[in-house]
């Protein structure tokens, strides 16, 4: 991509609404727009982004068995009467009566819709373990949306829902989800710890909540310091054999970490002191087991082994994917700008031609753009070097690329890393592995 011909604007003042580093961030270097209250526009830099992001939970999602479908936004009223919660849900629910005087809803979450396709086409316990997911845009109307896209009103989650006979296959479930919640976090450049959590209005009596360390997060956590190598553990795990679950599982939960909410005192005091971190944090995920709530309240039942009629054992299971570009980018960001870990970059590097015009430094940016034209970005912008700098640092490329008339005629170039600061003096060749290692 080349910046003189891209969609890329940046402002040089900070906006006067954006309260945390993130949200200013992310309005200066042009990847989203406010449409509304809580209501973004998501522009290139931003939707790529996004998108990197939605494609590593789905490829976790997938690996670990689940299958992915699309359920609509809109939602009929009906369904949400059948499980109690249309009343119930209150005013964050954003409800819409069509012309034949429907009513519906935009969906905040869909659990009455996935137990209703589910019901409808399964018939017996042959039809279980099942787990289904989507990525799908959700709407709450929120009190006070803030913060850019971590608390917005419109957002895109990652909704995913189990199907069991039992409690025990339930249990392995949401196991099975936890292990792919920790390699997603791991894949996605974030340490993200699981905390036992409240169910709210989702239900239930088992849930964990997935916490980014941010300094600006909403709620304060207390943790162990063993977690940090127990993440690095979780590629070692087999996903689909049961006593790798189980062991996965209890030594999270044997490692202390809670919220501001459900710290304890007394558990903490028997942490070794070298061990206890503290610092505040953003919920990027939470998952819940909540039984047979709702295909009990919608009469979803199939033949169990001996015949007699079961209802099936759910679990649900979020991922804030547009809350984590704000809380990536929270966690990452400095005084300069962004800081993209490689894997969600918008582009791989940017290739700063510091002379364009010059026939040395055009030849070798464009000999360096065509490796990969759509993940590398090149600024062949006619500006000073002071501001392709500034720019290339505002959006946070992992890797910066910088081609002068000296360098290009001894075919050499300088690399500059992003979260490091480091910068190497590199000949092509190793320019060119480097731009092709880096993903
Ligand atoms: N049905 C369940 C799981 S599928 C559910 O809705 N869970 S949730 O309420 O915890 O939401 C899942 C994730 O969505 C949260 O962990 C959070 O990362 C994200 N999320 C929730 N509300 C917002 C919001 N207002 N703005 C951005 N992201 C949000």
């Amino acid at each position: 991509m080349r910046l003189s011909h891209s969609f890329l604007p940046t402002l040089k003042e900070t906006p006067a609404e954006a309260q945390i580093i993130s949200h200013r961030l992310m309005l200066r270097a042009g990847l989203v727009r406010q449409m509304a209250s809580g209501i973004y526009a998501w522009l290139p830099p931003g939707l790529r982004v996004l998108r990197r992001i939605e494609q590593i939970v789905r490829e976790e999602q997938d690996a670990s068995g689940a299958q992915e479908v699309l359920m609509p936004t809109l939602q009929p009223a009906e369904l949400w009467r059948r499980s109690g919660r249309y009343e119930d849900y209150g005013a964050e629910m954003l409800r819409i009566r069509d012309r034949h005087e429907r009513d519906l809803l935009y969906g905040p979450t869909n659990e009455e819709m996935i137990t209703e396709i589910f019901g409808q086409a399964a018939r017996s316990y042959k039809d279980l373990p099942r787990m289904l997911y989507q990525i799908q845009w959700k709407f709450r109307d929120e009190v006070r949306p803030r913060f850019g896209v971590l608390r917005g009103r419109e957002f895109l989650m990652k909704d995913g829902y189990s199907f069991d006979l039992d409690y025990a296959g339930a249990v392995q479930s949401y196991r099975r989800m936890m292990l792919a919640y920790m390699r997603t976090f791991a894949r996605l450049g974030v340490r993200a710890i699981p905390m036992a959590a409240d169910t709210g209005p989702i239900g239930g009596d088992l849930s964990h909540e997935f916490i980014i360390l941010a300094p600006t997060g909403e709620s304060g956590v207390f943790y162990d310091s063993a977690f940090e190598t127990l993440e690095e553990q979780s590629g070692g795990y087999d996903i689909a054999a049961a006593g790798d679950l189980d062991r996965f599982y209890e030594a999270v939960t044997a490692i202390y970490a809670a919220t501001d909410e459900k710290h304890d005192a007394q558990a903490w005091s028997r942490v070794p002191a070298e061990r206890r971190r503290e610092g505040r944090g953003i919920e990027v995920g939470q998952i819940f087991y909540f039984g047979t709530k709702y295909t009990q309240a919608m009469q979803v039942s199939l033949a169990g082994p001996d015949g007699a009629p079961v209802f099936p054992h759910m679990g649900s299971y979020g991922i804030g994917v547009s809350r984590l570009v704000g809380a990536i980018a929270e966690a990452g960001a400095d005084e300069a700008g962004l800081v993209w870990p490689a894997s969600v970059a918008p582009w791989r590097a940017a290739i700063l031609n510091l002379r364009p015009g010059e026939a040395a430094c055009e030849a070798l940016c464009e000999w360096l753009h065509a490796l990969a034209p759509h993940d590398l970005l090149l600024d062949d912008r006619d500006e000073r070097a002071g501001v392709k700098f500034a720019d290339a640092d505002l959006m946070g490329h992992p890797l910066q690329v910088i081609v002068g008339p000296r360098s290009a005629a001894a075919g050499r170039v300088e690399v500059k890393q992003r979260a490091t600061g480091v910068r190497d003096e590199l000949s092509i060749d190793e320019a060119c592995a480097l731009l092709s290692r880096i993903r």
